[in-house]
């Protein structure tokens, strides 16, 4: 720990045995210092959230991934399909919560939220069998239409590649149609665990490792910022996981497009793998290892949603600068067991973020500050 620790003090970067070595040892507490200077090097004292709403248009999908409890295959009982109209609806009863604290037909949202509206919508769902890929077009330039303001982040990797599987066009060209249509950024999912082993026992049908990096360079090589994530505490090991980093390390050198990494904690509910939660110290052990050994990424995410409001807070201490968000419907999470609930006030994760000692900043998509 002593010649780990002189070498992130003197900005060194660390080797995959010496990330084995950092989740291997239990000195969680020199660990989560050292992830703490790295972070405050980054972003000083400041933790960033953001005003968002998630929407999932669908959760009918080609692929069946073992970990995944929300998808569904079409005509399955609990299938369903979002028509745009629907989407638009759902974005003005959460919009008009957080403007009025009185959304239209919405006393639901207008419980939980009051203020000035969201900065960004998240969209990922399933890779549905039938929509063509004009129908994903036209929901981002609905949604732009109806909310000019609203930074739209969509679509994972894994999303991307298959429209441009039914598109028959290139992933570029895929990618340039969409932000064409008001995509502003890409969320980070769809990595998992690019180890192939692993890869073929959790998902054998998804988007491979090189695929998904594949995608997300040329996202960036497109002008789009995306963020990266992984799934963790399944059946994977320590080196897996490092090994893991260590691809995102190199790929974030050649492009510098990713804005942030999110350790995802695998839930293990209704999921063809079943297995355990993920514990709270290999939590903070994986937010502070992905601070140590992501020296080139500006944002470590702590998602309250898959660590819990409490735990996510703690991870403010061990390297993340970020909670993320008001989210107001979690469904992917929550179908696994998600143990969090499914919203949070601006005050309520503005709070969590002082009393953890740090300074809140509300953000949009680009991590600019929102006034
Ligand atoms: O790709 C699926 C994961 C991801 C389970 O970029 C599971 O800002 C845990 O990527 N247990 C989607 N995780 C969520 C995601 C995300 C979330 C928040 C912010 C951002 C961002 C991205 O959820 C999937 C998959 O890796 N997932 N099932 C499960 N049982």
């Amino acid at each position: 720990m002593q010649d780990i620790k002189n070498k992130i003090l003197s900005g060194k970067r660390l080797t995959k045995e010496e990330a084995i070595g950092l989740f291997e040892s239990d000195d969680i507490f020199t660990l989560g210092k050292l992830a703490s200077h790295a972070a405050k090097k980054k972003n000083g004292n400041k933790a960033y959230f953001i005003r968002n709403i998630h929407i999932n248009p669908t959760n009918i999908c080609v692929n069946r991934c073992k970990f995944c409890a929300f998808s569904r295959s079409k005509g399955e009982e609990g299938a369903y399909e979002m028509t745009i109209d629907e989407i638009i609806e759902k974005l003005k009863e959460g919009q008009g919560s957080m403007v009025n604290g009185r959304g239209r037909n919405s006393s639901h949202y207008a419980s939980r939220i009051t203020h000035n509206g969201f900065s960004e919508v998240h969209i990922v769902g399933g890779l549905h069998p039938d929509w063509p890929f004009e129908y994903y077009l036209e929901m981002l330039s609905s949604i732009k239409k109806h909310f000019p303001k609203l930074q739209i982040k969509a679509f994972t990797a894994t999303e991307i590649e298959y429209m441009s599987r039914i598109s028959g066009k290139s992933v570029f060209d895929t990618l340039t149609a969409l932000r064409k249509h008001s995509l502003d950024t890409m969320p980070g999912g769809g990595a998992e665990i690019f180890d192939v082993g692993v890869r073929n026992q959790l998902c054998p049908e998804k988007l491979s490792s090189e695929g998904w990096l594949n995608v997300m360079e040329t996202a960036h090589k497109a002008g789009i910022k995306t963020n990266a994530t992984m799934l963790y505490g399944h059946v994977e090991s320590y080196a897996q996981r490092v090994d893991h980093l260590m691809r995102l390390r190199e790929l974030q050198d050649r492009t510098g497009g990713f804005q942030a990494f999110i350790p995802l904690a695998y839930h293990p509910k209704n999921t063809e793998i079943g297995g355990s939660y993920s514990s709270g110290i290999d939590d903070l052990k994986t937010i502070a290892v992905s601070r140590l050994v992501l020296d080139n990424f500006a944002h470590i995410k702590a998602y309250w949603i898959m660590l819990g409001e409490k735990l996510s807070q703690l991870a403010l201490l061990f390297g993340a600068d970020d909670i993320d968000g008001t989210i107001i419907e979690e469904k992917i999470t929550h179908s696994a067991g998600a143990l969090s609930g499914n919203a949070m006030t601006a005050e309520q994760l503005r709070n969590l973020i002082k009393k953890a000692g740090k300074v809140p900043v509300e953000r949009d998509s680009f991590y600019r500050a929102v006034c």
